[in-house]
């Protein structure tokens, strides 16, 4: 398994990485600990009644390093987490990190199928969920999922685990062991992140030590966290964004306070920002609109927040505009990849780049290209693809060639299928993209996924799945389907979606029968094309 940075990065580009101080040998583990040493009574977890101070997170995470590896679970294996946003979220990545063992994030809106995919792929060998969430209860997942994939062996559950290991079970044996686990090496792989899967099913990210906790610090000080910082994780922590952009990771690396917040609607999240002075959160686009419509009519004291950071999917000028005016805070718009590169806004911008632009990159070692079809540079200001390598982006995913071979450069370069102009003073803008899904509110869908789930059922001939612009989610999905005899009810085939074992929000949200793909859109067009017809058809109706 190819799981060190040796092997992710030539050398000579990782040698240049450190001397440059950007990857400077610290761990998850590491840094966790010099916070605990530095500030052992900080609160450093806030959710519902919970409250974890950096030394409980720290003494917490060890003790499930030991149980873990105490269950049987070795260093370099991996184990999915399946968690929404709960403290344990974070014991649990800390005390695999500090065990050596890999977390491979799957978002609380997976089933069985999307699972199943990340336990064959990344040949898992343990699973962690929360007994329920959201009305779904993950231990009937855990039980097909054993059934469907014999390298998953060990299944910790949250709350009431049937006949799994609890999660309080494992930490107290954790406790009472003295198992001394090995601290990883800092250029080894740290964690699996899943990507948006633009073609067919997700891939895999793999990350290390060095090069997340880079853009974990860096982002830190980009979006001025420090130790009076007050974090909300509202969107899914186990999305890359919340994650690191700052992130809870990058706020907790500040030695900054997290609060989580159970959802990231207005009722749940502003009594709490209210309640624990928070400062800083990020959002994406349809959120955002949904907390500005709240605002004003809120009676919640909202006057602590002092940043909102918008990403995932492309913010509207005329709605960035208004941020300021209605929320009192400064925007910050973030334009990231779990494969790597970020883009920020900085605070101090002047007000048109905050509100016209997706940022900056990070880093001055962040390479940018932005290209024509031929792989030739654009003159400056023309839009292209948006072609990256750096400190903190991948050079190929976690075993899988053929997509490598897809989307990165001979030497290098991480194809981000983004089309994007550049400003003069180097801030990207995205003008659109070239791959083929649809971004639902900052939810990544892959059309071919879905394509091929609709062709899966009888009354299906052919389907094709496109993005449609939306008021609210930026895009929702439309699938167009020629059915095979009598066609069936839309509904049906959304149940079908379900059925499946699929995410929630890969369910089409529009389906539109059609006799046939019409001339435009012969059998000889790709699929690409024709998706692009269909797609025009429909907007021209609107
Ligand atoms: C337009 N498109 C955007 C933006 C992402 C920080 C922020 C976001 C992500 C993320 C992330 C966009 N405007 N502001 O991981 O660390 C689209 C682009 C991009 C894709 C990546 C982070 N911000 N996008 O969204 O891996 O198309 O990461 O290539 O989920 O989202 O999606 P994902």
């Amino acid at each position: 398994m190819t799981l060190t940075a040796q092997q992710i990065w030539p050398e000579e580009f990782a040698q240049r990485y450190r001397a440059a101080g950007h990857w400077r040998g610290e761990t998850f583990g590491s840094y966790l600990r010099e916070r605990a040493a530095a500030h052992p009574e900080r609160v450093a977890i806030v959710a519902g009644d919970t409250r974890w101070t950096y030394a409980e997170l720290d003494a917490r995470a060890d003790a499930l390093a030991r149980g873990l590896l105490d269950a049987g679970i070795k260093p370099g294996e991996r184990v999915i987490v399946h968690l929404p946003n709960i403290p344990e979220f974070l014991s649990v990545v800390f005390g695999l990190f500090r065990a050596g063992i890999l977390p491979l994030y799957a978002l609380p809106a997976h089933r069985i199928t999307e699972i199943e995919h990340f336990a064959n792929s990344g040949e898992a060998v343990g699973y962690v969920a929360a007994e329920r969430h959201d009305g779904f209860d993950y231990r009937a997942l855990a039980r097909e999922l054993k059934t469907r994939v014999a390298s998953v062996k060990n299944v910790f559950i949250v709350g009431n685990a049937d006949e799994f290991t609890s999660f309080d079970a494992l930490e107290a044996q954790g406790r009472a062991s003295n198992t001394e686990p090995v601290p990883p090496v800092p250029s080894t792989v740290a964690f699996l992140q899943i990507s948006g899967g633009s073609t067919g099913l997700s891939k895999l990210i793999p990350r290390t030590h060095d090069d997340y906790i880079y853009t974990l610090r860096e982002s830190a000080r980009i979006c001025g966290l420090d130790g009076d910082s007050v974090f909300m994780g509202a969107l899914p922590i186990a999305h890359n964004y919340p994650m690191s952009s700052p992130g809870v990771l990058g706020a907790l690396y500040a030695g900054s306070r997290v609060v989580l917040s159970p959802s990231p609607s207005p009722e749940a999240a502003f009594p709490l920002i209210e309640r624990e002075r928070v400062t800083d959160v990020s959002l994406v686009p349809p959120l955002l609109l949904v907390w500005m419509q709240a605002a004003p009519g809120t009676k919640a004291d909202l006057s602590s927040l002092k940043v909102v950071q918008v990403g995932g999917a492309k913010l509207m000028p005329e709605v960035a505009r208004r941020v300021r005016p209605t929320l009192g805070v400064t925007l910050q718009q973030v334009f990231g990849m779990a494969e790597g590169l970020v883009n920020y806004t900085r605070l101090d911008d002047p007000e048109e780049l905050i509100i016209q632009t997706q940022g900056r990159p990070i880093s001055e070692d962040d390479e940018v290209l932005v290209v024509d079809d031929q792989g030739n540079a654009v003159p400056e200001g023309e839009a292209g693809y948006l072609l990256t390598r750096g400190p903190y982006t991948i050079r190929g995913y976690h075993n899988n060639p053929s997509a490598n071979a897809r989307s990165f450069t001979e030497d290098g370069f991480y194809r981000t299928g983004d089309i994007v102009k550049r400003t003069p003073e180097g801030y990207v803008v995205v003008q659109g993209r070239a791959t083929d899904h649809i971004n639902r509110a900052g939810e990544k869908i892959s059309a071919e996924e879905i394509e091929d789930h609709l062709l899966a059922h009888p009354q299906v001939f052919d389907a094709a799945v496109v993005s449609i612009p939306d008021e609210y989610l930026g895009e929702r999905s439309c699938a167009f389907i020629i059915a095979q005899g009598e066609r069936p009810k839309g509904a049906v085939l959304k149940q079908w979606i379900r059925s499946r074992g699929l995410a929630e929000f890969k369910v089409p949200d529009q389906v539109v029968f059609v006799d046939s793909f019409s001339a435009t859109a012969a059998l000889k067009v790709s699929r690409k094309e024709l998706r692009a017809a269909l797609r025009a058809q429909l907007t021209a109706q609107d």
